[in-house]
């Protein structure tokens, strides 16, 4: 069998994307508004107009989403908590909401009733709202970080008896590009200089929160903490050398910006000759609680870009990102997201290619697919997935290479997403789920892509 025995597979979702509407009224929960209620609050910035404060009614539904999760047979389960859901206005000093904490006890409850080992993302997106207005958010180190730890050790004192899989932040890539770069996220920014600000802020309040649990909680709770990153495989266009220089620089400016200061103690050279002063230098104190604060490497991907240099997005380390090869050939086949096409043996490079240059053992905390046209047809088709099971079928294969022929160390594989849910700026609009979601009803009706990954993992993991 090609996966350990302790592998872990799942679904991943995270709380603004699932948690709201339904019965149970976001006010009535006692939860804190976040930048994305604000953002969903601004005109145009949602592509259907919908907010986060009516997705999938998973506050409601949680029993049940967990009784289908044991029937799909995952053994592990990715979720996020709500930092505005438990700490409303999310300071230090700031009350907490009893309400809130309790509904993260039931759901981890819940799920060990089960035997479903919980996974739990601290950062996916959801500050605060009281703390951009407070201090500007991650553009302000010193409090954030003390904000962020004081949350992350409620969380450890709180679940970690229960909850041994720890995921400081998911993606601060888009929270700094996305959110203060493209402003494509919220809060909305769009300037060239915030973004390298942030993400200084972001790994420095992961390193925090992650020695605080290494050195106070993993000594009794033995669990693991990291920090999941999202990145894609970059192929260069052609073999010249301002080509493959421009992959590397994607590569680099994507995932080496927070993968090489926790891993390999220092920013990538490209950053630094792309941005200067631009990029924040880290202190010798940084660089000593950088050093060994991720356990293991949690890795998001999705797809593969075909790269060129000559590119002006410096997010993207001005790489020109595209899926057309030099014979004229487009790579994969298509998604309903422009960003996405599949691209099977890209993951098999990818994951290598973190293997490598990292070596830690790595964690698939997201893989997934929003198969064309399935928003614009009725359930009783869109259960039908087929390409989506090409799509995982295509990918799985190619880590089960990467396992047996290239001896990566992969431990877990979670699919994006257990439902159809609520898609940052593109709203309800993109499909991701494994499962259907009725956004009348709430009704959940699993797609044929679930019951595949339900066959596929117990055909591959070690009894
Ligand atoms: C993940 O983000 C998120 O963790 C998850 O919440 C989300 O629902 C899921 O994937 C599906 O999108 O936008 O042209 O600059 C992945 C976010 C979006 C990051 C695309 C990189 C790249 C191209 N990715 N983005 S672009």
């Amino acid at each position: 069998m090609p996966f350990r025995k302790d592998f872990l597979w799942g679904f991943a979702t995270a709380s603004a994307q699932i948690e709201g509407g339904g019965a149970e009224s976001e006010a009535a929960s006692g939860r804190g508004p976040s930048i994305w209620d604000k953002y969903c609050e601004t005109p145009g910035k949602i592509e259907d107009g919908s907010h986060v404060n009516k997705t999938c009614a998973h506050l409601d539904n949680y029993k049940e989403d967990v009784a289908l999760l044991a029937k799909l047979g995952v053994n592990s389960y990715r979720f996020s908590i709500s930092w505005p859901r438990i700490i409303p206005k999310g300071g230090r000093n700031d009350p907490v909401n009893e309400k809130g904490l309790q509904f993260y006890d039931n759901l981890i409850d819940e799920l060990l009733k089960y035997n479903i080992k919980p996974m739990i993302t601290l950062y996916h997106w959801d500050l605060p709202q009281e703390l951009q207005d407070r201090y500007g958010g991650w553009l302000n180190q010193e409090e954030i970080v003390k904000d962020y730890t004081h949350y992350a050790k409620l969380c450890f004192e709180r679940y970690g008896d229960r909850c041994k899989l720890w995921l400081t932040f998911n993606e601060p890539w888009c929270v700094a590009a996305h959110g203060h770069y493209h402003g494509k996220f919220a809060p909305g920014h769009t300037s060239d200089t915030e973004p390298w600000i942030v993400g200084h802020s972001l790994l420095i309040a992961h390193a925090t929160a992650a020695k605080l649990y290494l050195s106070d909680f993993k000594p009794t709770q033995k669990g693991i903490i990291g920090i999941t990153l999202n990145g894609d495989w970059t192929e260069p266009y052609d073999d010249s050398p301002e080509n493959v220089k421009a992959a590397q620089n994607k590569m680099d400016a994507a995932v080496g910006w927070f993968a090489d200061p926790i891993y390999l103690g220092h920013y990538p050279e490209s950053m630094k000759e792309m941005l200067g002063d631009r990029l924040p230098e880290f202190t010798p104190a940084e660089l000593e609680l950088l050093k060994d604060s991720s356990e293991f490497f949690g890795a998001n991907t999705y797809t593969t870009n075909i790269v060129q240099a000559g590119g002006t997005d410096e997010a993207a380390g001005k790489a020109k990102l595209g899926f057309v090869t030099k014979d004229g050939e487009t790579i994969g086949w298509e998604s309903s997201m422009d960003w996405h096409r599949a691209v099977p043996w890209g993951v098999r490079k990818y994951i290598t290619y973190l293997w490598n240059r990292y070596q830690k053992p790595i964690y698939i905390t997201e893989n997934g697919y929003p198969t064309p046209g399935e928003s614009s047809i009725p359930k009783d088709q869109a259960i039908h997935d087929d390409l989506r099971v090409k799509f995982y079928d295509g990918y799985l294969t190619n880590l089960r290479d990467a396992v047996e022929q290239d001896g990566v160390d992969l431990r877990s594989y979670f699919a994006w997403s257990f439902l159809d849910n609520f898609e940052w700026n593109s709203g309800l609009i993109p499909r991701f789920g494994c499962v259907y979601t009725d956004y009348e009803t709430f009704e959940r009706t699993p797609k044929d892509s679930a019951y595949w990954l339900g066959k596929f993992f117990k055909e591959n993991i070690t009894a």
